[in-house]
């Protein structure tokens, strides 16, 4: 690459330069760690190899900081904020955590001495995939920019065997290969065993007598009984020394039973526990805004819930001694419903291991917990059977009974005899456990994750407790980590904003990038931006070329979508787009067109077949036009194997347009948009999410925004839809793309290939006709991408809109968020670690 050796001779993105490494002690540690893992010398190692000896001397770097940050946090007592969640999309760690101990460049030249591209060292580690998509990488984002700004926080999430599938696609359809990340071990993470907790499942609950205390004391026997061994991994903080951790529980079975034993009974009890140990940590549910009511999950849920609960009370009984204040020392975030058990079972620690009344146990809890809801797609809504609840928890579900029936005496009270409310309200309900109910009656906090999103809970999906308890709700729109996606993923952006704006105190201070603004309109700084699009476009395209074999054009404009594969996201308006476009330049070839490459990326939920089927009809657009010599490599169709974080980082950097083209009121923030955003792609999109809010920074004539609005999308709905068929009768180029779903143009001779695709429009047998409005939005979004099309000739124009969109990003760091969420919610402390190194 043209920059290679510009990147060598200077800070690669203008990092801050205060830390020194000491570049030869580093070189001898790598050379040391070489020799000792594996008996041989740097010539001899493998490129893997080199990776671990270079992640175990960069561990080396971060351990003492981490001992320090620890030891402050214990000597100042702090607040802590546990933030609990089912998903950590960590991504690689090694290139963050250089950019975060400020000695990427040193490191990169200590490699380049021994004969190695950095790049090609940070490409050996495995992505850690331990999460979906949005809601996992915005845990992780939250962790980094928690780290730089100094609070004490702690990530509790579960330490899966296998993470996120790796996707490959097979003759245009998506397989999937399990993802064994930790094959190699992870040079990152320390196993602390001492640490080591107890979770019981099954069984049944008995009430004895305690004449100690004088009361009834519940005692749950019979039960199977698995080890929770922490594992943990340092996330650390931007040039602050800070570096907070990410706990993760591995499961181990008891070997207390004596597998020799001629008690029948024991060695049966010992099977099933080994048996338990083993299926619980196996593996990631691939599921993304999507609820299955599988057993194991809810077995995973609570393993980690109740680790994590019982550790963090254990740490705070060390250095106090009234658990009536635990709410001054702990807070619990939970990620979504899913770790909501936190609040039946911190019950369960206090009343039955503590041994305090309901009352004072329910004040403390309510204190301590707060929800985030990142989704109003109904099917993603957690509702556990009663009878598999209780069979698997039998104690905290007589708790559940109980926050339920003391919630709806309170709401008896208020509402006498609307029976509506108990309906919309109650934890138990018609045989199910409703953990969002449960997580907003227990929670002092009720938060959503953009403005819009905010409004729709408090307005229609949870209008009846908005109106109960309004000072819970409040919005947090989400955010991301620039360290990750500019400075990391787009090295030569980042250089050139503290080249222009003076200074790099957009690393910790987003909004500082608003002083690239007048550069917009600065005619040697869009060249230069330009150009710098230009290289990551040969970088995408060279990345491509390597992974698909498909040559794609660094000229031709970039459109972009990548994210979980999801009716209400929309692939399938995009790919029909494109087949009514090809349809168009073959009616007349001389069209006038910009030259585009449509590039998708997204994984499937393994057993989601209308998602399957998009991918694979994006993949047969793509070989039907991509071969066709008569449209000249006008339109290009890509579909990126195994899109993941570390692919990303690149895919953003290369972007010129950012589809964000959800069924408005669907998507609930979207986090991509603002990667894309911030790396200078303009966003066509609908005003869903944090799209709103996009366009509200950046300003309606620097987006292309199209289609039904949040409002008209629930008024079509309350009325039970809309008719599609109409439009198919009445719009040609419309009835013929749906027709080529079926005739033969891409399915080949397999007439079902596509059929229930085309269903989803006309039949409505097939469930609701179009119930994600592509039809009806198509018109529409045929404008907004001729607008981009023609929009984007204008080159100079076009650099403007883009540069002022990376400008403009400020809003949207994580830093923000997380300052909100400390401010409205946590209320922590900020720490400053002095670290002499
Ligand atoms: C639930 C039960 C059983 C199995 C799986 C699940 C499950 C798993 C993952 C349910 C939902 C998810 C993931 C949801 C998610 O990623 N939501 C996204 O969160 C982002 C961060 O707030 C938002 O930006 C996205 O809009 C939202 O879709």
């Amino acid at each position: 690459m043209k920059n290679d050796k510009t990147v060598m001779s200077e800070p690669k993105n203008g990092e801050k330069k205060t830390f020194h490494l000491d570049k030869e002690a580093f070189r001898r540690k790598v050379i040391e760690n070489v020799k000792l893992f594996y008996r041989k010398t740097i010539a001899e190692a493998s490129k893997q190899q080199i990776f671990q000896a270079v992640a175990f001397s960069v561990r080396d770097l971060i351990i003492d900081r981490w001992m320090a940050t620890h030891k402050l946090y214990e000597e100042q007592d702090v607040r802590r904020v546990y933030y609990l969640s089912m998903e950590f999309l960590m991504g690689r760690a090694l290139g963050n955590n250089m950019i975060n101990l400020l000695c990427y460049q040193d490191v990169a030249e200590v490699l380049e001495e021994l004969g190695f591209d950095i790049n090609v060292i940070e490409d050996q580690e495995p992505d850690a995939a331990l999460g979906n998509g949005g809601l996992g990488r915005l845990a992780a984002c939250f962790l980094e920019s928690l780290s730089t700004l100094g609070y004490p926080a702690y990530g509790c999430g579960i330490r899966y065997k296998y993470g996120m599938f790796k996707q490959e696609i097979k003759d245009g359809c998506q397989e999937e290969v399990p993802d064994n990340w930790l094959a190699n071990g992870n040079p990152f993470e320390i196993k602390r065993p001492e640490y080591t907790e107890r979770v019981k499942f099954g069984g049944y609950v008995r009430i004895e007598w305690d004449p100690e205390k004088q009361r009834n004391r519940f005692v749950q026997d019979g039960y199977t009984e698995v080890l929770a061994v922490p594992y943990d991994i340092p996330v650390v903080g931007y040039g602050n020394n800070v570096v907070n951790s990410l706990r993760i529980w591995d499961a181990q079975p008891i070997q207390e039973f004596n597998l020799m034993s001629f008690d029948k009974g024991d060695y049966d009890k010992a099977v099933e526990q080994e048996n338990l140990a083993k299926t619980i940590v196996e593996v990631l549910y691939p599921n993304d805004n999507h609820y299955s009511g599988k057993e194991l999950r809810l077995k995973q849920q609570y393993f980690f819930v109740s680790a994590s609960v019982q550790r963090a009370v254990k740490h705070y009984k060390k250095n106090h001694s009234d658990i009536h204040k635990l709410y001054e020392k702990v807070c619990f975030q939970m990620n979504d419903t899913h770790p909501t058990l936190t609040v039946p079972e911190l019950m369960r620690v206090l009343v039955d291991d503590e041994g305090l009344g309901w009352d004072e146990a329910w004040d403390i809890t309510t204190k301590c917990c707060a929800y985030t809801n990142h989704t109003i797609m109904a099917e993603a809504l957690e509702k556990w059977p009663v009878d598999l609840f209780n069979r698997l928890l039998p104690r905290i579900y007589q708790i559940v009974e109980e926050i339920n029936r003391r919630f709806l005496i309170q709401v008896e009270e208020r509402y006498p005899n609307q029976y509506c409310k108990i309906k919309n309200m109650a934890v138990l309900y018609e045989g199910q456990v409703r953990m969002a109910n449960m997580a907003i009656v227990a929670g002092f906090s009720v938060n959503g994750v953009a403005r819009l999103h905010t409004e729709i809970l408090e307005k229609r999906e949870l209008k009846d407790f908005y109106e109960m308890m309004p000072q819970k709700f409040n919005n947090k729109t989400n955010g991301i980590t620039q360290r990750r996606f500019l400075l990391h993923g787009n090295p030569l952006l980042a250089k050139w904003v503290t080249e222009k704006i003076g200074t790099d105190a957009w690393i910790t201070d987003l909004p500082q990038i608003s002083k690239l603004a007048p550069f917009a309109d600065d005619a040697a700084a869009r060249k230069e931006f330009m150009e710098i699009k230009h290289q990551n476009k040969i970088r995408l395209a060279k990345y491509i070329k390597e992974h698909n074999g498909i040559d794609v054009d660094p000229d031709s404009i970039f459109d972009v979508q990548v994210k979980r594969m999801h009716e209400y996201k929309r692939q399938l308006l995009n790919i029909m787009h494109v087949m009514y476009l090809y349809n168009q330049m073959k009616a007349d070839p001389s069209m006038d067109f910009y030259p585009t490459t449509f590039i998708f990326g997204g994984k499937a939920a393994a057993g989601y077949k209308r998602a399957k089927q998009t991918i694979q009809l994006i993949n047969k657009v793509g070989d039907v036009i991509n071969n066709d010599p008569s449209i000249n490599g006008k339109i290009k169709v890509v579909f990126i194997e195994d899109y993941r974080v570390s692919n990303a980082e690149w895919i953003f950097a290369a972007s010129d347009v950012s589809e964000q083209i959800s069924t408005a009121s669907k998507e609930a923030s979207g986090t991509g948009n603002m990667k894309f955003m911030l790396n200078g792609a303009v966003t066509l999109g609908t005003m869903d999410g944090a799209n709103v809010e996009i366009v509200e920074e950046v300003g309606a004539e620097n987006a292309f925004i199209f289609g039904l609005s949040s409002e008209e999308v629930m008024d079509y709905e309350a009325n039970g839809g809309y008719y599609p068929a109409d439009i198919y009768n009445s719009d040609p180029d419309i009835k013929k793309v749906v027709d080529q779903m079926v005739d033969g143009t891409y399915n080949g001779s397999d007439k079902k290939m596509f059929m229930e695709i085309y269903n989803s429009f006309l039949n409505p047998s097939y469930g609701k006709a179009d119930q994600y409005f592509i039809l009806k939005d198509f018109r529409s979004y045929a404008q907004a991408r001729e607008k981009v099309n023609k929009a984007y000739r204008d080159r100079d124009a076009w650099t403007r809109k883009a540069i002022l969109n990376t400008a403009h990003a400020g809003k949207f760091t994580s830093d923000r968020t997380i300052e909100e969420y400390v401010k409205d919610i946590w209320h922590l402390q900020k720490v400053q670690v002095s670290y002499e190194g």
